[in-house]
């Protein structure tokens, strides 16, 4: 008899870290990471591969030893690193993905129920032509601007299409095989983790003035003071992971769903953290390349399908997310 699990892709990384702890009181969780599980995580979970999405025997073994009902498909290369090596991110992010779908649709076939696949996308999705229509748009629904501008963008909205493919039209023409990949996807915005230092990704920002200020380290952040991006505290992205995954399917309207926590400028987030570390040094050392990625990003998004859909709002505005997630937990986390 195989044992029945959750499987989460990419498990070392800021979301997974955040995600294992919460998932590990519920469900048996095996983890899929290139790199070991921080020693904080590995205890948490039944299982550890160390390996690539990119392997698929590596896949198959899972498949054998594992009955996965829950795929939470996490690893990805984000948008700065991907600019450097696009077609390892187009490898990694795309047919990684696609390994994992069709994994979990053999999972499904075995066992004979749905597999519910989380799928995190991003804001990177979308491409905003202009700032002047960056300011006019406002808060963007899931079905404006999407033409990005980035690989990890591309790879992103492309996925949304493989889930969607996979969870509704799967092998069309073959009469005896029915779709069994229950795909759900949470366009996430910058996510700000008190515990995690993010890498690779374009909206790190925010984190990395945080941090360095936590630490006593001066930062010069790499966009201009008046950028704004939507943003979500690392405990509200993990919500909202498990609350997707656990929505009755017959709600849900949408493949793919905007959530935001706050929309506020680097200015803003530069000045709460000088109130929160007077003595932290936070200068501006503009990169023309990472701004222009930034600047084609929407300065907030529509979250209303989220809501109505499945319940979500989040539990952090940016005050609270200072105040009682980001200057307690950060503190506490350098000092140990
Ligand atoms: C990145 O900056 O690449 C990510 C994202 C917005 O998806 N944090």
């Amino acid at each position: 008899m195989r044992k029945s699990v959750v499987l989460i892709t990419g498990a070392g990384g800021e979301i997974g870290h955040a995600l294992v702890r919460g998932l590990a009181e519920g469900s048996n969780v095996i983890t899929l990471d290139v790199n070991p599980l921080d020693p904080q995580v590995a205890p948490f979970v039944r299982r550890e591969f160390t390996g690539s999405i990119t392997d698929t025997n590596l896949l198959d073994r899972i498949l054998a030893e594992f009955e996965v009902d829950c795929v939470f498909h996490l690893a990805a290369l984000l948008s700065t690193r991907a600019e450097f090596t696009p077609v390892t991110a187009h490898h990694v992010n795309v047919e990684g993905t696609l390994n994992l779908l069709e994994f979990a649709q053999r999972e499904g076939e075995s066992h004979g129920r749905n597999v519910v696949f989380i799928y995190p996308s991003s804001i990177a999705a979308y491409g905003l032509p202009d700032l002047e229509t960056k300011g006019r748009a406002g808060r963007v629904n899931e079905d404006q601007f999407a033409h990005p501008t980035t690989m990890y963008g591309c790879n992103k909205l492309y996925c949304e299409e493989l889930g969607r493919y996979y969870a509704r039209h799967y092998k069309q023409l073959s009469v005896d095989v029915a779709p069994r990949v229950d795909f759900r996807a949470i366009r996430f915005p910058g996510l700000i983790s008190a515990t995690t230092v993010p890498s690779g990704g374009t909206s790190d920002y925010a984190p990395e003035m945080i941090h360095a200020a936590a630490k006593g380290e001066p930062y010069a952040c790499f966009v201009r003071p008046d950028t704004t991006i939507p943003f979500m505290a690392m405990p509200d992205a993990a919500l909202a992971i498990r609350k997707l995954a656990t929505a009755p399917r017959e709600r849900l309207t949408r493949t793919a769903y905007n959530i935001r926590g706050f929309s506020r400028s680097a200015a803003e987030i530069r000045e709460t953290v000088l109130a929160a570390f007077p003595a932290a040094e936070i200068t501006y050392k503009i990169d023309g390349k990472r701004q222009g990625i930034v600047d084609s990003w929407p300065a907030d998004v529509d979250d209303t399908a989220a809501r109505a859909d499945w319940g979500f709002s989040p539990e952090y505005d940016f005050e609270r997310a200072f105040r009682e997630y980001l200057i307690p937990t950060i503190g506490n986390y350098y000092r140990s």
